[in-house]
């Protein structure tokens, strides 16, 4: 694992994990910068920590600042994601004017992946990824997420995605681009809010074991795709899926009416739905994220015992 270069940085905490060999999970900070309201996300980014820790990994914030990944956060730089207002989203097109520059930015889940592989981490864990658009054949508005997820081999868990995206395109997409989609303990791909999409998943794993098999399989043949790993929300903090629909369905008329595109997009679709479910919405994505936090640890285990027996 590399641990530093010129431009990526770990932080003392993920360096002696890496230096004892202890698993080690990615974490993005677009979710906090632009994914949920302060405090909330400022709360919720030390708790998914923590979910990690409990779970025997250690956790690895990733952003940018000073012209360099910077992979495992102080709480002074969570503080700064989660409460300014001039921290930039940054995806793989925006890396050379962010590198060069000294700003303070967000990795999404691309730029994440991409700062995971260049230290050594195959494990990343969040809520939900980018994908593509409704209205797509209009917008052309792919995320970059998916790209990625087709040429940087990192294990990405997350509870799907939210219906804010077209849920059958965004699996076709993925399929084009020969990224593995793995449901866990589901037939269904889960969408963000709510267990059921209406949309099969393409395989289904149920344990960590045989995720880190399939995982270790595919880099070991020498495939360079990550993979997309599909955790279902947990039943209880689930929303009820025609309430939630509809309000998602709301979002997306008034972005189209607004005309909000490009990398604000998705950051506009997440703040309405948070104001018209009057906070609901924030609770199961703050639920979905632990969740899938606690997965992506036990990934991380099993990978790292799967790779000391090979075989096992
Ligand atoms: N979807 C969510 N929550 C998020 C995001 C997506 O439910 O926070 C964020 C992630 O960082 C993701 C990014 O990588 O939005 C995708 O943005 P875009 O659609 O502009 O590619
Ligand atoms: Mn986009």
């Amino acid at each position: 694992m590399r641990q530093h270069d010129r431009y990526l940085t770990c932080s003392e905490e993920v360096s002696r994990g890496i230096r004892a060999g202890t698993p080690v999970v990615a974490l993005e900070s677009t979710i906090i910068s632009h994914g949920m309201p302060y405090p909330r996300n400022l709360e919720t980014a030390l708790a998914v920590e923590e979910v990690v820790r409990r779970h025997g990994a250690i956790p690895a914030t990733v952003a940018i600042a000073a012209g360099a990944f910077q992979v495992g956060l102080s709480q002074a730089q969570l503080q700064r994601l989660a409460s300014s207002r001039d921290v930039v989203k940054a995806s793989r097109r925006d890396l050379g004017l962010i590198l060069a520059g000294g700003r303070i930015a967000a990795t999404t889940v691309a730029t994440t992946m991409i700062a995971a592989h260049r230290a050594g981490i195959r494990v990343f864990a969040t809520g939900g990824t980018g994908g593509v658009h409704r209205g797509v054949e209009k917008s052309l508005d792919v995320s970059a997420d998916l790209q990625e997820l087709s040429r940087t081999p990192v294990a990405v868990v997350s509870a799907g995605v939210k219906s804010i995206l077209d849920i059958p395109r965004t699996l076709e997409y993925l399929e084009t681009m020969g990224v593995p989609v793995y449901g866990v303990g589901t037939d269904e791909f889960p969408a963000f809010y709510t267990r059921k999409s209406g949309v099969s998943v393409p395989a289904r794993l149920d344990t960590a074991a045989d995720l880190a098999r399939a995982l270790l399989a595919a880099w070991d043949f020498g495939l360079r795709a990550g993979a997309l790993v599909a955790n279902p929300i947990p039943d209880a903090a689930q929303l009820e899926h025609g309430y939630i629909a509809g309000l998602i369905d709301q979002a997306v008329a008034e972005s189209e009416r607004r005309g909000v595109t490009g990398r604000e997009l998705t950051p506009f679709l997440l703040g309405r739905i948070v104001e018209l479910t009057g906070g609901q919405s924030l609770e199961a994505n703050i639920a979905l994220v632990k969740n899938n936090a606690a997965l992506a640890a036990d990934i991380a285990l099993e990978l790292g015992r799967q790779s000391a027996s090979p075989g096992a």
